[in-house]
């Protein structure tokens, strides 16, 4: 796309923008300020599906009513090694910074520690949480099930929800190693942004209602997305369903489409997250160790391959310095939730 089909704004007017149209809905303050932090970072490491575009999903999700806009979440200190924080039907990322200081210092004390967020809507990229949770040392996985959008292999029926699963892994002196990706071929709102730009989408992501491949966004989002990698992506698909469902007393994304009866809000839910300690394991070894896992990460880059989020810090430190550049159509849809 060309320069004169987008506008370039700062991360400020990112932020400023996103801060006056969810205020403009009603969202209560400190929901505001979580929601635009994931939103500006998301724009600014130029992953598209989860930046500036998703205020248009979070402003169609408080105008369906299935959040709660004030909600207040409540921490419960339920086990020594375990956290869990009842969202109140708010969104996701309020109730991972009541639940976040819990967790690292029970990461801490017990060499491992998990989280479990229930009763929220999400909208979000995984990695700001997996990221934060490794800033501070710790290994992260995180993993939430959405609205069963997606078929298992070897079916045609939407089941599983995009169900993305993180890691993330501290490096010394540098960035995390994290990836982050739907379980699907792709995260939804990727097809989302085709179907805006009327761009077929590539094959295998999707088949239309009667099960055909198709390369039409719309079809395919009318009619059922595909795991990643066949069976693979099926199972762990599965696991997500469970472990962040079941596991921890939340809904599946079969229950989470069900719950919300076509009106067209984001998923409801909940998300499981696990931080280690290497230190639990090692003791005054784990530095060591950890230094001599940089090893791996050499090796892969040694041979001209990226690491999982290298485009994304490397987009980082671009859009720290230029600003970001949304397409002008976005950006027009966008201010008109202003009004
Ligand atoms: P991608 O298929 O683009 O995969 C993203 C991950 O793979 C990133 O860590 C990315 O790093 C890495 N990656 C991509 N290409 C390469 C490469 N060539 N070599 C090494 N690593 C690579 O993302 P998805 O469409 O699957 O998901 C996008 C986002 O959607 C995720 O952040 C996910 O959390 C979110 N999502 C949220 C859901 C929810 O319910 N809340 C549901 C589904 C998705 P990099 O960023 O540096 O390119
Ligand atoms: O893009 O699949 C997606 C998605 C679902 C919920 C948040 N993002």
């Amino acid at each position: 796309m060309s320069e004169v089909e987008k506008v370039r704004l700062s991360l400020d007017e990112v932020a400023a923008l996103s801060r006056a149209i969810l205020t403009r809905h009603g969202l209560a303050p400190r929901h505001v300020e979580a929601v635009t932090a994931t939103i500006v970072a998301g724009e600014r490491d130029e992953c598209a599906s989860h930046g500036v575009y998703r205020l248009l999903v979070c402003v169609n999700t408080l105008n369906t009513g299935k959040v709660v806009k004030d909600a207040i979440p409540v921490v419960h200190d339920v086990a020594p090694a375990l956290v869990r924080v009842d969202a109140g039907g708010g969104f996701a990322q309020t109730a991972f910074e009541a639940g976040l200081p819990s967790l690292v210092e029970k990461a801490r004390a017990n060499g491992i520690a998990a989280f479990g967020i229930n009763h929220c809507v999400h909208f979000a990229a995984l990695w700001p949480e997996v990221e934060a949770i490794a800033e501070q040392g710790l290994v992260a996985f995180a993993c939430t099930p959405s609205h069963a959008w997606v078929a298992p292999a070897g079916g045609i029926k939407p089941l599983f929800g995009t169900n993305p699963i993180a890691f993330g892994w501290p490096r010394p002196g540098d960035y995390p190693y994290v990836f982050d990706f739907a379980t699907s071929a792709v995260a939804r709102g990727e097809i989302e942004l085709h179907r805006r730009a009327g761009k077929p989408i590539p094959e295998g992501w999707g088949i239309d209602s009667e099960g055909q491949p198709t390369t039409d966004a719309k079809a395919a989002l009318d009619g059922a997305m595909l795991t990643f990698g066949g069976h693979k992506g099926s199972a762990l698909a599965t696991m997500v369903e469970l472990i962040a469902g079941p596991m921890i007393g939340d809904m599946t994304s079969a229950e989470s489409i069900a719950l919300d009866a076509g009106v067209g809000s984001s998923p409801i839910g909940g998300e499981f997250i696990l931080a280690i300690d290497p230190a639990g394991f090692l003791g005054a070894e784990a530095a060591g160790h950890i230094e001599r896992a940089e090893a791996v990460f050499d090796a892969i880059t040694g041979q001209g391959a990226r690491l999982p989020s290298q485009r994304r810090f490397e987009a980082r430190a671009r859009s720290l310095a230029n600003g970001v550049h949304v397409p002008r159509q976005l950006y027009q849809d966008v201010q008109a939730l202003l009004d």
